[in-house]
């Protein structure tokens, strides 16, 4: 399942499915200030991807909550993965939202310095780290939409959503912006 939305003349697409069989540029994983791997996204990433992308995570060392590192993709049908850390929810009033914010930013940002055209993203933090999934969609979808708006290298923005309810919550999201369906 698939929905695509136009901003100016950049793509914003929502997709229900695995992350590691998306084609795109980029892929962004859900990982830990440890880059230390882990379950969910993060798991499937490197079990995909073969060891030489945790090689390289170990040579960076980690990576601060709210901020993102690029590593090579491995086996994956990408040019980079971007390690994300989301901030965990701890109740809303501890800066998870700026710290989520800044996490999807940065990693476009390092699609810029890329040149890249293409980025897919999971909804960063809503697993493991608890974030409720209609807060951080919010937030996700802003994000990157006013950065597609912006003067990018990128023409594509992917969510790959891993259950129907995170996608229509997403979709939900999307339908605030105004921009048109494609
Ligand atoms: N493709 C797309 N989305 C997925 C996939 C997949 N293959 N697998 C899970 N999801 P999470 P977080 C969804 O827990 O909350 C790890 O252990 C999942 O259903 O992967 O940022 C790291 O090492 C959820 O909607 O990331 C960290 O320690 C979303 O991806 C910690 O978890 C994010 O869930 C990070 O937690």
């Amino acid at each position: 399942m698939e929905t695509e939305f136009t901003i100016g003349d950049r793509r914003l697409r929502l997709l229900l499915g695995d992350i590691t069989e998306v084609h795109a540029d980029a892929i962004v994983n859900a990982a830990n200030a440890h880059l230390a791997g882990g379950g969910g996204v993060d798991g499937a990433i490197h079990r995909a991807g073969g060891p030489e992308i945790m090689e390289e995570c170990r040579q960076i060392g980690g990576c601060p909550t709210g901020s993102a590192v690029a590593t090579g993709a491995g086996r994956l049908p990408a040019k980079a993965v971007i390690h994300a850390v989301a901030p965990r929810w701890r109740g809303g009033a501890a800066g998870e939202a700026r710290l989520l914010s800044d996490a999807y930013r940065r990693c476009l940002q390092l699609a810029d310095e890329m040149k890249l055209a293409s980025i897919a993203f999971p909804s960063l933090g809503t697993g493991a780290y608890g974030y409720p999934v209609a807060e951080a969609a919010g937030i996700a979808v802003r994000t990157v939409a006013d950065h597609l708006a912006s003067g990018t290298s990128l023409r594509l923005a992917i969510f790959v959503l891993f259950s129907s309810r995170d996608l229509s919550v997403y979709a939900e999201e999307v339908g605030r912006l105004g921009t048109s369906a494609a």
